[in-house]
């Protein structure tokens, strides 16, 4: 046989192979899918401080998100929804808990080097959609602290972290991508770790002898904003928070981490395809240091800020991709949506700033990440499955990230046990674009509380700082309370508090009614 013919046999073996498997995880599959418990493969995109107002489909004119836009274009689109919290570690934890993150102390934003901060003695989303039979998977940024109150040793089998809280498999970014260790976690080991050159990691003082941005600038890609820090250890270029030594041979590198955690995910969904699978997966994208891939830098023209949003929706238009080819799309929710709303400069001069031109992350929304104002946590909420969900549609129901559990217990046909999610509401119909109005009211968390219920929100008065010098963001604390009806005032400009007295007090005690308030389920 010539070697045209051989490879061409081999092509001819490989696709039988191929089809009779595609065959195999299709009737696997059905088999699941009787009216009482259905059971869509659950893909969750979580994108890091991603805005309101970031995606063509939310309105972006700058640069298309085409691939996000698609998702919208074939499923339903929330204009109301929120993330619990306007950071990263408390937003996770409301998510993936079903719990606001405020009942718990040390729920902020976690160091790279904090225990675990999620309870092992609860379910979390993840466990229950093991126990409904489900294979789990998170992929991307952790962020929700690793190991003991003792101190995490990064050498040996780190744990506990996403396994004791039920995912079957774990590929992660330990913390942020502006925190050290700068190295990839899988099933609790550092990849590609040389056991001869231990990591340590220590956020009091400097750890070994590795460069810092504070010594050695000349080092670096870009400068850090002197007034945030990020002068730490050098990874990659780039200065970070938090002193690591060793592990030199296990540092990501910041261009190629999208496209290590596509594979991952990918690989997972190939490996899973013939049961039910649930992805947890948690972009780097658009969280600073920002350095996508070479192929997405300088194309957005709205400096690395922008490129990264393009790199997002690349990510995004793999995963729907590889869905396709295994023919699992009709058999899969996915949901996009991100933890926090948008900031600019977050501690590196990297141009965003400079070049973001007329173009406006938060939308109509005033604020960004770290604002009890709207666009603190009023984040992009995508959700798409074929057949299930009208195509194209848009929503106004209220719907919080910390409903995703018990509305996806009640997808899986389970009962939420007593003591989880005891703030998740099974809002089923809300995610499927069958009820529009969603939860009744929702508490909002920046470093204060609001509530908000129909038209209006309440914003508890607090003595913590109005504006955020370094970010340039309005934090939305104020000494007085606030009160807007958001139906007329999105933007929330219009303080009526002393107008309406009595709705004030309204909402103030139904807040704090909630905050007492843990329900436990029979
Ligand atoms: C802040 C960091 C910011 C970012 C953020 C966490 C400073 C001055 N700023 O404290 O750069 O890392 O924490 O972002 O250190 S989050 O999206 O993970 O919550
Ligand atoms: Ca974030």
């Amino acid at each position: 046989m010539n070697y045209f013919k051989k490879s061409r046999m081999k092509k001819i073996v490989f696709n039988i192979l191929l089809l009779s498997l595609v065959a195999t995880h299709i009737s696997a599959q059905s088999k699941q899918s009787n009216p009482t418990s259905v059971k869509p493969n659950i893909v969750i995109i979580y994108a890091d401080d991603l805005g309101y107002g970031d995606l063509s489909c939310y309105g972006m004119k700058r640069i298309q998100t085409p691939n996000i836009d698609g998702i919208a274009k074939e499923g339903l689109l929330f204009s109301n929804a929120h993330s619990t919290s306007a950071t990263c570690t408390p937003s996770r934890f409301g998510l993936l808990t079903g719990r606001y993150p405020w009942r718990q102390n040390g729920t902020g934003i976690a160091p790279g080097d904090a225990s675990l901060i999620i309870p092992m003695d609860k379910g979390t989303m993840a466990s229950t959609l093991q126990t409904a039979g489900y294979k789990t998977a998170v992929i991307g940024k952790w962020h929700l602290g690793l190991g003991t109150k003792e101190g995490i040793d990064w050498n040996t089998a780190i744990k506990p972290g996403p396994k004791e809280l039920g995912f079957d498999y774990s590929f992660i970014m330990p913390a942020t991508l502006d925190r050290v260790p700068c190295v990839y976690v899988e099933n609790q080991m550092v990849v590609n770790l040389d056991p001869n050159d231990p990591i340590t990691v220590s956020y009091q003082n400097k750890v070994g002898n590795d460069p810092t941005g504070k010594e050695n600038p000349e080092m670096l890609r870009y400068k850090p904003d002197p007034t945030q820090g990020h002068n730490q250890t050098i990874v990659d270029s780039i200065s970070r928070i938090g002193w690591m030594s060793g592990g030199h041979s296990a540092y990501w590198k910041d261009e190629d981490i999208a496209a290590t955690i596509t594979d991952k995910a990918i690989q997972f969904m190939g490996r899973n395809a013939a049961q039910p699978f649930f992805v947890y997966f948690a972009t780097g994208d658009i969280h600073v240091p920002r350095y996508p891939e070479s192929k997405f830098r300088g194309k957005s023209g709205m400096g690395l800020r922008g490129d990264a949003i393009l790199q997002l929706d690349y990510t995004v238009g793999r995963i729907v991709h590889a869905l396709d080819s295994m023919h699992l799309t009709n058999n899969t929710m996915i949901i996009v949506s991100s933890d926090n709303g948008p900031v600019v400069n977050d501690g590196y001069f990297d141009r965003s700033v400079e070049e973001l031109g007329e173009h406006k992350p938060a939308g109509n929304l005033r604020g960004g990440k770290y604002s009890i104002f709207e666009a603190g946590s009023r984040v992009p909420f995508i959700v798409k499955w074929p057949g299930k969900i009208k195509a194209g549609e848009k929503t106004d129901a209220l719907f919080s990230q910390v409903d995703l559990f018990a509305t996806l217990n009640a997808l899986t046909g389970q009962n939420l046990q007593a003591a989880d999610a005891p703030d998740s509401y099974n809002l089923l119909n809300a995610l499927l674009g069958k009820d529009k109005k969603g939860r009744a009211y929702v508490i909002e968390q920046s470093g204060g509380l609001a509530i908000t219920k129909g038209d209006w929100k309440y914003i508890v008065p607090n003595n913590m700082s109005s504006y955020n010098k370094e970010t340039n963001i309005e934090t939305g604390n104020d000494s007085k309370p606030q009160l807007y009806n958001l139906r007329n005032d999105l933007g929330e400009r219009n303080n009526l508090a002393n107008k309406y007295p009595a709705i004030v007090k309204q909402l103030a005690s139904l807040l704090e009614k909630s905050k007492g308030d843990i329900r436990t389920r029979k």
